[in-house]
């Protein structure tokens, strides 16, 4: 399958294991939360109705993961599309808010997305795609 197919790319690119999937395992984790190292690239998928985690491996294959990030360390955090709706990647404060202007471009192909990369800040609170923000949001949690 052509998912698949990209996902173990993507796998061999990082050099990091390939995600065990287990059917039927995806579903969203509202406790748990990640801590990502500033060195760990932050990659996720996009479909209409979440983002799905695809590195680094902790957070592969979890919904919306609540990602932990530390305070004044640089970030990478890239998407790619899942399927051929647009959507965008945007992180917003506490209020709806763009910080920074930190909003990708819309793109709806499937296979392609796109990175924003950033200094991690107390007042990020969400990173969401903005054109289905009830459903394709995740939390940011800066410390
Ligand atoms: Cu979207």
């Amino acid at each position: 399958m052509v998912e698949h197919t990209r996902r173990a790319l993507l796998n061999a690119a990082g050099g990091s294991a390939i995600a065990i999937a287990v059917a039927g395992c995806l579903g969203s984790d509202d406790d748990e939360t990640y801590e990502i190292a500033p060195e760990d690239e932050i990659v996720l998928e996009g479909y209409v109705s979440h983002w799905v985690g695809i590195e680094p491996d902790p957070i592969a294959d979890v919904r919306n993961p609540t990602l932990v990030l530390e305070a004044g360390e640089s970030y990478t955090m890239e998407w790619i599309n899942s399927g051929d709706m647009m959507h965008d990647l945007a992180i917003w404060d506490d209020d709806g808010e763009i910080v920074d202007d930190l909003i990708t471009d819309e793109v709806g192909a499937d296979g392609e997305g796109d990175t924003l990369e950033f200094t991690a800040d107390p007042e990020m609170a969400n990173y969401v795609c903005t054109l289905h923000s009830s459903d394709q949001i995740g939390h940011l949690v800066v410390e």
